[in-house]
């Protein structure tokens, strides 16, 4: 087999453009795609490694934490703590800012991540991943940095990746300027650039979206879905086809790979819980939303651009309507015209 474009060379090349580069950057990327590796290993090894089940604890959002999570979220932890190239991390498991300990140097860099997203579908031996979002700390983070400086609108991302653990191991990554895929080869414990320029086209015939809260949706959300069930004999005048992994990094990749659009709605049941929505803005959202812009497609949440939010909360939640373009619009369309409707019989 030829060599093939191993993704450290890949980050190499790439930031060898950017001028006042310190090397800073492709150093922490390594970290984080050493640790990927390591959670990699861990998935693969399942029952084997006694890794499966759920641990005796919940995380922040209350829900229980499987022992994959836990161990994931350390492995994260312990491989980016120790080169002095971030200032803080937040994650998905940590009800707070994790400071880097006081015996390592601090860095310029913020690093935020859902370690091992998808872990209901851990004990099944499905798709499960890692999703990650690098920020700028603001200012010179002379002091420790709080979780106001993690506030910052996806905008700012300077980088956002997940990992996949399925069939094969996959890091799909961005630094805003296209979006790249590496596939682990095992054999030689290195990520080889296998879909390079990964672009999403902007029509599809596949949606992907919890049917179960269908009753809960708000009205756009009815109307986009009611008109892909009518198929060729409805207003869209084609057949869709409807997939649900719950496991967002699957789902994510499958629409990079062939196109589709996810939704994880707002919906009645989580306004009553006084819920913005079921995934998270900082390492879910944003991080997936850059990857999908980066690759030509859109990611809203009905009412505005998910990358143009400010954020108000380390744990904030918020509907997602992401992939190919041309449907991502279509639902907010529909948005609009809901909102208008109402406007106009507020004026009558
Ligand atoms: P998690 O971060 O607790 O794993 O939850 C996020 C996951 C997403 O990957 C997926 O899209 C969604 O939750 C599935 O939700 P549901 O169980 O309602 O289908
Ligand atoms: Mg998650």
């Amino acid at each position: 087999m030829q060599n093939g474009t191993t993704i450290t060379q890949f980050i190499i090349e790439e930031q060898r453009h950017i001028e006042d580069a310190t090397g800073d950057f492709t150093s922490l990327l390594n970290d984080v795609v050493t640790a990927c590796k390591v959670i990699s290993n861990d998935v693969n090894h399942g029952a084997l490694f006694g890794v499966l089940g759920s641990a005796e604890s919940e995380n922040i959002q209350g829900e229980t934490q499987k022992k994959l999570d836990v161990i994931s979220n350390e492995v994260f932890l312990q491989s980016n703590e120790w080169a002095g190239h971030l200032a803080a991390m937040a994650s998905e498991e940590m009800e707070d800012v994790y400071p880097i300990p006081k015996k390592y140097p601090r860095g310029k860099y913020l690093l935020v991540f859902d370690p091992l997203d998808g872990s209901s579908n851990i004990d099944v031996n499905v798709s499960v991943g890692t999703i990650f979002s690098i920020l700028r700390c603001p200012g010179e983070c002379k002091a420790e940095p709080s979780a106001d400086a993690f506030l910052q609108p996806g905008t700012e991302q300077v980088c956002a990746g997940y990992a996949l653990y399925g069939p094969s191991t996959m890091l799909v990554l961005t630094t805003g300027h296209g979006v790249n895929g590496f596939t682990l080869d095992q054999n030689i414990g290195e990520f080889i650039l296998t879909h390079p320029n990964m672009t999403i086209p902007a029509d599809t015939q596949e949606f992907a979206v919890n049917a179960s809260n269908m009753r809960f949706w708000e009205q756009p959300v009815k109307r986009y879905i009611d008109e892909c069930l009518a198929g060729s004999d409805g207003p869209r005048s084609k057949d869709f086809n409807m997939r649900w992994i719950a496991s967002m990094v699957a789902e994510v990749h499958r629409i990079l790979t062939r196109g589709g659009i996810f939704m994880y709605p707002l919906d009645e049941k989580m306004k009553a819980k006084g819920l913005g929505g079921k995934l998270r803005l900082l390492y879910e959202a944003n991080p997936m939303s850059m990857i999908i812009e980066q690759a030509d497609g859109a990611g809203h949440t009905g009412r505005e651009r998910i990358l143009d939010i400010k954020p108000e909360g380390l744990h904030q939640r918020v509907p997602v309507i992401l992939g190919s373009k041309n449907e991502v619009e279509q639902v907010v369309r529909y948005y609009q015209e809901e909102a208008e409707g109402k406007a106009k019989d507020n004026a009558a």
